[in-house]
């Protein structure tokens, strides 16, 4: 029995990457300081909400933007991205959460707290999705100079951390961004095989380098760009990291956002990545069977040990 077995078959994210881009790259510069980017960043992104509009358009049964630019004080009537009152711009405090591995101490080390402007030009009508689920993407994404990069309209799943090798990863931006929309609310299937999404998920982001690929340049990417990209959310799965009968959403303690952060028995493994996650030698998945039934409770029923306070997987002074 090794704790170990799950944690060490999952890939180490290191860097994230989109799929055309991963063989392109081909300068690393070396890091600037988090703190003195963002500020240059978050002025440029500003500036291009100020002076550009957009139109929502329909690009062969898929919801997209065309941007258009927009002076100020302009007489043609047109409204900037930051003015725009159909599809108000919004904005998310997030931090970077990319890593060097899965362990507990893996996180990249920048503070900064970055300003994420988005706007949702349909919210879905089916579920939402925590960082940590399993999302069904199709993106369209380009620079501030409105050069796009890269275009993806067949939807493929991602999860983070990556379940399954060779699974695309998203950047930090992209990845949080969609938790902020929801699900298509119904699949068809038509009778020529064509799947369609009813009521899914669309919306703009704006994302600063340090949430984006930020030093490393890929295809048609240079080094600290800022990115903006088209994110439509098609269907998603709730996942169960370490197979433990706990979904990953629910191995958070006391509701923290960063799953990474959770380690019950200090071994730097984090709880949802931990087949055993109070280290008393017995797995989760053991703990938490009923033995009436002889299948794991349901989350909300998992007993606390006698006079605990906590559910028994958690607390190694019962099994
Ligand atoms: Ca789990
Ligand atoms: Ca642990
Ligand atoms: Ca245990």
């Amino acid at each position: 029995m090794n704790k170990f077995r799950f944690y060490f078959i999952l890939p180490l994210l290191s860097i994230v990457l989109f799929s055309c881009s991963e063989d392109d790259d081909t300068e690393v510069t070396p890091p600037r300081d988090y703190d003195v980017q963002y500020p240059t960043d978050l002025d440029s992104i500003e500036s291009y909400l100020k002076t550009h509009s957009f139109a929502v358009v329909d690009v062969d049964g898929r919801v997209d933007v065309e941007i258009d630019t927009f002076i100020v004080g302009n007489t043609e009537g047109k409204v900037s991205i930051w003015d725009n009152t159909d599809y108000p711009l919004k904005f998310k405090m997030v931090k970077n959460d990319n890593r060097s591995s899965n362990l507990v101490d893996g996180r990249v080390d920048d503070a900064v707290d970055y300003k994420m402007y988005y706007f949702v030009i349909n919210e879905g009508g089916g579920q939402s999705a925590t960082r940590f689920d399993s999302t069904y993407v199709s993106y369209r994404g380009w620079r501030l100079t409105n050069d796009q990069f890269d275009i993806n309209n067949t939807p493929f799943w991602s999860t983070f951390p990556a379940i399954s090798q060779g699974e695309q990863a998203l950047i930090s931006g992209f990845r949080q961004f969609t938790t902020l929309l929801k699900s298509a609310e119904s699949i068809n299937v038509g009778t020529d095989g064509v799947i369609s999404y009813n009521n899914y998920g669309v919306g703009v982001v704006f994302l600063p380098s340090g949430i984006g690929y930020y030093n490393s340049s890929q295809f048609n990417i240079p080094a600290y760009s800022p990115l903006v990209f088209t994110v439509r959310l098609h269907a998603i799965q709730e996942r169960d990291h370490d197979q433990d009968g706990i979904l990953s959403k629910y191995e958070n303690g006391a509701g923290v956002e960063d799953l990474h952060s959770v380690d019950t028995d200090g071994d730097n493994i984090p709880d949802f990545l931990d087949s055993d996650d109070d280290g008393d030698n017995v797995r989760t998945y053991l703990e938490i069977k009923n033995p009436v039934t002889g299948k794991p409770y349901a989350f909300e029923d998992i007993p606390t040990c006698p006079g605990g306070t906590v559910k028994k997987h958690l607390d190694a002074t019962c099994q």
